[in-house]
């Protein structure tokens, strides 16, 4: 039986790290489960913008300088809706509108979101397995010093400015793990978590009962890519929160906060060492694709290492 691999990941942080195993391993080797925390209709159309990150940037389709969305994107939708007055605090592409047509259309015929992103994923030729946490509907509500907030309203329209109190995950104590995603946990050599945002984009998948009870139960280490660099995030909102929740920015809150399913954390440079955990040690900053190769072979020797 080959080698399996399996990764966890949430936002453009993680994509990056699938993209580097992408690039280094067996490609039918590699099941990447995703976050749809993050998944909300605008308008009516269902947007994914977690599993939709990874489409465009493993296809090489991405805007690397937004982190979202597709290189060379156009924006004459957003233009006309706003001359009518639309709401435009969430900016939707005139090619990333196909993904989101597309999507709404599948799902009103009863497709599920397993099987929308595997035909995506097959018209992208990519060969790599790309699951949704869950098929069932789980959002993420931001509950702030401004009130609750949806995940995208706190992220986006807000551009995460109000003081976060607390994250909940509606939906997910009652939600079942997508087709196949505790099967990939549970047998593969070893399964990653990417450099997500613990709190926003790794805790919706913590939060469904069998996928934490299979981090648990496998036999396969698991090892956490620190979201952190220097004490601070690389992007987005990770060190903000932790202050405001009362954390010290360190890895070893992060190895606290994942808990004892964790076996190792890859952490950045000189960083601080996680008490609670085993790690290694590499330039996680991940600017080249070179970059996302190095991480990628770092996190893989780490969880070899563990099985050691
Ligand atoms: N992020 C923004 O900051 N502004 C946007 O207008 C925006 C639109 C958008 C559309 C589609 C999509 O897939 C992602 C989009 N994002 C946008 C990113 C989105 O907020 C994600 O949830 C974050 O990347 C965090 O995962």
């Amino acid at each position: 039986m080959s080698a399996r691999y399996t990764v966890l990941t949430g936002g453009v942080g993680g994509a990056k790290l699938v993209d580097g195993l992408y690039r280094i391993l067996p490609p039918h080797s590699l099941t990447a489960i995703v976050n749809t925390g993050d998944d909300f209709r605008h308008y009516g159309l269902p947007v994914s913008p977690d599993i939709d990150t990874l489409l465009y940037t493993l296809s090489g389709r991405s805007n690397q300088t937004l982190g979202w969305g597709r290189e060379g994107e156009t924006w004459n939708f957003m233009a006309a809706l706003t001359s009518l007055g639309g709401e435009n605090w969430f900016n939707l592409g005139d090619g990333d509108l196909a993904l989101h047509v597309l999507r709404g259309h599948a799902l009103a015929s009863g497709e599920t979101l397993t099987s929308i992103i595997a035909s995506f994923a097959a018209a992208w030729n990519l060969a790599l397995t790309i699951l949704p946490m869950t098929d069932d509907a789980v959002a993420t509500f931001v509950d702030t010093d401004e009130g609750l907030l949806p995940f995208q309203r706190y992220f986006v329209e807000r551009r995460c400015e109000p003081k976060l109190l607390s994250v909940q995950f509606d939906g997910a104590q009652a939600a079942a793990a997508a087709p196949g995603v505790v099967e990939a946990i549970m047998t593969s050599d070893a399964v990653l978590v990417a450099p997500s945002n613990p709190w926003l984009s790794v805790d919706p998948l913590l939060a469904i009962p069998t996928i934490r009870a299979a981090l648990v139960a496998t036999p396969a280490p698991v090892v956490a890519v620190s979201p952190l660099v220097g004490g601070t995030a690389v992007k987005g909102p990770t060190a903000k929160l932790m202050a405001e929740l009362g954390l010290a920015i360190t890895n070893d809150t992060i190895a606290e906060h994942y808990g004892s399913w964790l076996d190792a954390l890859l952490i950045h440079g000189d960083d601080d060492a996680p008490a609670g955990a085993a790690h290694a040690r590499t330039d996680t900053l991940m600017h080249t694709a070179d970059d996302r190769i190095c991480v990628a072979r770092a996190a893989l020797a780490l969880a070899e290492g563990c099985s050691g």
